[in-house]
């Protein structure tokens, strides 16, 4: 039924060619900066000043061992449609397929190919507003890579008029194929799109029935309600997704926290549904900074009120490292991971069944917002949450690099370590997001695909840092003992282990003035103004209520972590 498509274009490579096992992304680096050749139609039907669009100007980040990239766009615009799109050339080729892709191997359906997109819009998900081009909303309903069947020019089959296209996404797996209809005829838009009727063959499966993107989990309507997300043209790909605008903090309301400032000494609030019972509400537990006030417990109770809906998704499903100083900030605290006998019924805990004789058995998981009260009441000033979760702890969710000043390491070359690794993952193409530790150093988080082990992620981060380190040896010591060091900074590979915690985002910091570990945007690194313990539980809600919740990036789909050589 359907021919071969190599060696119809003069452009074509022979069929009878061996195939390289993986070819490699051409056009990575653009020959024209300005894109106006390839994304001249993208651009004529857009303004960028209106459209969240990418504008496809960003350095393009590396993909993936080279792997070309597809990807599915839901897009409800004047009529409903999914915009299918294969990497080739360093752009994307782009069909418009009003009835969705499909498993079936008995359907043909109308595909309109529109103009190339810029790479960028591999991750595009949100609203393009009423009145412009595409107005509507927009979820990556699908992605993955993608490998041409029998030629290694994919150009060359779309302008011979025929495209199979081998799959690997979450949706879509087996052969997709595209064959233009009528072609020589004038109106050369119109192609049928196919799925051949190979393993992953399914009949009469509907794109319908799966409206969730892949990307967020939500559907259409919940990004038509929360478009959270923009692109950054200006910034690389791997991190250009931000937050569209800031999102609300809806922690405990007004009268909750009314009903908090009312109480004495002591006393039961109730508070996300659940009553706790509250003491010592106005013991100093953080020293005054200069110029500022002490903070009480009260104080501490109220933050993590205020923070819990912005710190859940962070904590929840991990075994949760209590710091506590119940004496306060100013006295010697300690590491408290088993939930005490006295904890009450409620609170959400994991057994931990690999745990030896003397060994933690159960800890507190922070899965609702009252958990979190609790915790701080207890006198748990930072909270320490698992790389991995309870159900998979043997598998880390991030890979973590820390950059662990030494003595003699000044703030300044601490951002110039934090830049190095900003460069380096930029190169690499990986999402990560940085944040302040609230005391003197920065770390950096990247989310991993599932199924890695902290052996994999230990060596990779080694990797990475120490090619970061060799760049700049003379702040770097590698020495496990601190008195090797001779007051250099470490870059603490070996915090990839498991059980092995890094203070989790907008914890607070056990010093004066309640620092707290505030994620930043990438650009704060150039702010001179940046502090390692700038921000406060006094101030840092109200940052968040401005820029929204910079470590998000964190949450997105784990990555696979490429190559260092
Ligand atoms: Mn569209």
């Amino acid at each position: 039924m359907v021919r071969r498509t190599a060696g119809n274009s003069g452009n074509a490579v022979s069929s009878g060619q061996p195939q390289p096992a993986r070819r490699p992304r051409s056009g990575k680096h653009d020959d024209d900066p300005q894109p106006g050749g390839k994304l001249a139609a993208y651009h004529a039907k857009r303004d960028f000043a209106r459209t969240p669009e990418p504008a496809g100007n960003a350095r393009v980040a590396a993909g993936h061992d080279g792997q070309l990239r597809f990807v599915v766009q839901r897009h409800r615009a004047r009529r409903r449609h999914y915009d299918l799109r294969f990497e080739m050339n360093g752009v994307l080729a782009s069909w418009a397929v009003p009835n969705g892709p499909t498993l079936d191997p008995a359907a043909k359906r109308l595909a309109v190919h529109v103009e190339d997109h810029p790479i960028e819009y591999v991750d595009f998900e949100g609203v393009i507003p009423a009145g412009e081009y595409g107005g509507g909303d927009v979820i990556v309903w699908d992605t993955g890579t993608w490998e041409p069947h029998e030629t290694d020019d994919p150009v060359a089959a779309v302008a011979a008029g025929e495209l199979h296209a081998d799959v690997t996404g979450h949706k879509l797996k087996g052969r997709l194929i595209l064959v233009q209809r009528g072609r020589g005829r004038e109106d050369s838009s119109q192609w049928l799109l196919m799925h051949k009727n190979d393993e992953y063959a399914v009949s009469g499966w509907d794109a319908e029935d799966y409206p969730q993107s892949v990307l967020t989990g939500r559907t259409n309507e919940q990004v038509r309600a929360d478009p959270d997300r923009i692109w950054r043209s200006d910034l690389p790909a791997a991190r250009a997704a931000i937050e569209l605008r800031p999102r609300p903090v809806p922690g405990a309301n007004q009268q909750d926290l009314a009903a908090l400032d009312d109480l004495g000494e002591a006393g039961t609030w109730e508070v996300f549904g659940r009553k706790l019972r509250l003491t010592n509400l106005g013991k100093e537990l953080f020293p005054a900074r200069p110029g500022e006030t002490a903070i009480t417990k009260r104080e501490l109770i109220r933050y993590a009120a205020r923070i819990a809906p912005v710190i859940l998704p962070y904590l929840a499903g991990r075994p949760l490292n209590m710091h506590r100083f119940p004496g306060g900030a100013g006295q010697a605290g300690f590491w408290n991971k088993q939930l005490p006998d006295h904890a009450p019924d409620w609170l959400p805990r994991w057994d931990n069944p690999a745990a030896g004789r003397d060994k933690t058995s159960t800890y507190l998981v922070i899965d609702e917002p009252a958990a979190l009260i609790w915790a701080a009441n207890y006198g748990a000033l930072e909270w320490h949450a698992w790389t991995a979760r309870a159900a998979s702890p043997a598998n880390p969710s991030y890979a973590l690099i820390d950059i662990d000043p030494g003595p003699a390491t000044s703030w300044d070359d601490v951002l110039v370590l934090a830049r190095l690794h900003r460069t380096a993952l930029d190169h690499l193409g990986v999402t990560a997001a940085p944040k302040l530790t609230g005391r003197r150093g920065i770390q950096i988080w990247i989310p991993v695909e599932d199924g890695l082990s902290f052996q994999d992620t230990r060596l990779w981060v080694e990797r990475l840092s120490k090619t970061v380190g060799a760049v700049v040896p003379e702040l770097i010591s590698w020495k496990w003992d601190v008195s090797e060091r001779h007051g250099l900074a470490r870059l603490d590979y070996t915090q990839n282990v498991s059980n092995k915690t890094l203070v989790t985002p907008y914890s607070p910091r056990a010093e004066p003035g309640a620092p707290v570990s505030a994620p930043i945007d990438w650009d704060e690194l150039d702010d001179p103004a940046l502090r390692p313990d700038k921000f406060t539980i006094r101030t840092v809600v109200d940052r968040i209520a401005a820029k929204g919740d910079l470590f998000r990036p964190v949450l997105r789909p784990g990555q696979h972590l490429p190559p260092i050589v």
